[in-house]
C-alpha cells in the first residue's frame, strides 16, 4: 500500500535507522516494486545555457556569479534531435531538455520546444523537460506536444529555501508542480543536498514530496556539485552515506517513483554506486556531461552495468 500521509518523525526515525537495517529495508521495498537490476539510463541535453536571472546559489547557469559557462542561445531542433538519436543508441530511454530559463514565456521559442518534444517523443523516447516555472496553458500545450515528465525540483526545504534562491518562492515552484499535474504530466522532482542544510531539511523536503496526494513519479537526488564562482563553490563534498541514507528514505517513503542517482557521480567509485542501488536509486544520467558539469563517461556506465549483472530499462534482450 502506497502512503501519502508521512509524519517528520516517521521519515526521520527511518532516515536515522542503522544503516544496514535501513538499506536493507529500502532494498525490500525496492524488490516489491521495480525488478531491482534494471536501471533506466536518461540522458540530458542542455538546450539553452547559462545567463540565467535566477540566483540559484548553487548553479553554474546564473548570471549573477562568474564561472567558466559558455552562454548559449536556444539550440537548433536539428541538433537536438541528433543529440537524442544518440543517446538512444548509447542505451537512454529518456531525454531530459534543460533550459536556463526562469520561466517559459509564450514565443517562438516555446513552439519550438514543443516541436522537439513532439520529434523526439515521435522516436518512443520518454522526453522530459526542464524549462522553470510554467502555466497552466503551458503545460497543457507541452502535454499535447507528448511530454512524459517535467522536471521541477524543490531543492531543499521550504525553510532553507530562501537561502539558497530569493528570486522565487517555494510556492512557485509548488504552483509549477501543480501545474504540470493537472494537465497530466508525470512530476520529476527531487533535490540538492550538500548545500549547506541540516538532516531536517532533507527530512522536509523528502515530507513535502511523499505527502502529495500523488507522488512524483521521479525523484531526483542530487549531491552538489560545487562550482567556482558561485556562492556555494567551496561546499565540501558530501559524504556518500549521507546520499545512501537520502535515497534509501525516498525509495522507502515513495516506493512506485524512480529515484536518480543524479549529479555529483564523477568521483564516486563502483563500490559507492553499488550501495546507492541497493539503497533504491534505479536511474542515472549517462554521458560526459549533465548539463554543464562533468559525468562518468559512458565507458564508466558500461562496465559498471556488465559488471553489476545489471540490464538497462527499455533495452530489447539480446538474443
Ligand atoms: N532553470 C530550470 C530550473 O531551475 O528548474 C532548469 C535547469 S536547472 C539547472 C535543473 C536542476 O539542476 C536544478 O533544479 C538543480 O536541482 C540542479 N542543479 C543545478 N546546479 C547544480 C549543481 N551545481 N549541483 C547539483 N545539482 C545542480
Ligand atoms: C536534476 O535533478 N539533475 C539534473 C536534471 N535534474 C536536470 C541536472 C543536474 C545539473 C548539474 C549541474 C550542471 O551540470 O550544470
Ligand atoms: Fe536558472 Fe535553473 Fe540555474 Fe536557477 S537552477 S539559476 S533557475 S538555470
Amino acid at each position: 500500500m502506497i502512503k501519502h500521509d508521512w509524519t517528520l518523525e516517521e521519515l526521520k526515525i527511518i532516515h536515522d535507522a542503522p544503516l544496514l537495517d535501513l538499506i536493507y529495508k529500502a532494498a525490500h521495498v525496492h524488490r516489491q516494486y521495480h525488478p531491482p537490476s534494471e536501471l533506466q539510463i536518461c540522458s540530458l541535453i542542455s538546450i539553452k545555457t547559462g545567463g540565467c536571472p535566477e540566483d540559484c546559489k548553487y548553479c553554474p547557469q546564473s548570471a549573477r556569479y562568474q564561472t567558466n559557462v559558455e552562454i548559449q542561445g536556444l539550440m537548433d531542433k536539428e541538433a537536438v534531435i541528433e543529440q537524442a538519436l544518440e543517446a538512444k543508441k548509447q542505451g537512454s530511454s529518456r531525454v531530459c531538455l534543460g533550459a536556463a530559463w526562469r520561466q517559459v514565456r509564450d514565443s517562438r521559442q516555446f513552439e519550438l520546444v514543443l516541436d522537439m518534444v513532439k520529434e523526439i517523443s515521435a522516436m518512443n523516447i520518454e522526453v522530459c523537460c526542464c524549462l522553470g516555472m510554467l502555466n497552466e496553458e503551458q503545460a497543457l500545450r507541452l502535454k499535447q506536444a507528448g511530454l512524459h515528465s517535467y522536471n521541477h525540483n524543490l531543492d531543499t526545504s521550504r525553510a532553507y529555501y530562501p537561502s539558497i534562491i530569493t528570486t522565487r518562492t517555494y510556492d512557485d515552484r509548488l504552483e509549477t508542480l501543480n501545474n504540470a499535474e493537472k494537465a497530466g504530466i508525470n512530476l520529476c522532482c527531487g533535490g540538492i543536498i550538500g548545500m549547506g542544510e541540516s538532516i531536517d531539511d532533507r527530512i522536509s523536503m523528502l515530507h513535502t514530496l511523499a505527502t502529495r496526494s500523488s507522488h512524483p513519479s521521479s525523484v531526483p537526488i542530487n549531491m552538489l556539485v560545487p562550482i567556482k564562482g558561485t556562492p556555494l563553490g567551496e561546499q565540501k563534498p558530501v559524504s556518500i552515506w549521507e546520499m545512501i541514507r537520502m535515497i534509501a528514505t525516498a525509495r522507502i517513503a515513495m516506493p512506485e517513483a524512480m529515484v536518480r542517482l543524479s549529479a555529483g557521480r564523477l568521483e564516486r567509485s563502483l563500490e559507492e554506486h553499488a550501495l546507492c542501488f541497493l539503497a533504491g536509486a534505479n536511474s542515472i544520467f549517462s554521458g560526459e556531461k549533465l548539463l554543464t558539469t562533468p559525468n562518468p563517461g559512458v565507458n564508466f556506465d558500461e562496465q559498471m552495468i556488465k559488471l553489476f549483472g545489471m540490464s538497462r530499462k527499455g533495452e530489447m534482450a539480446c538474443v
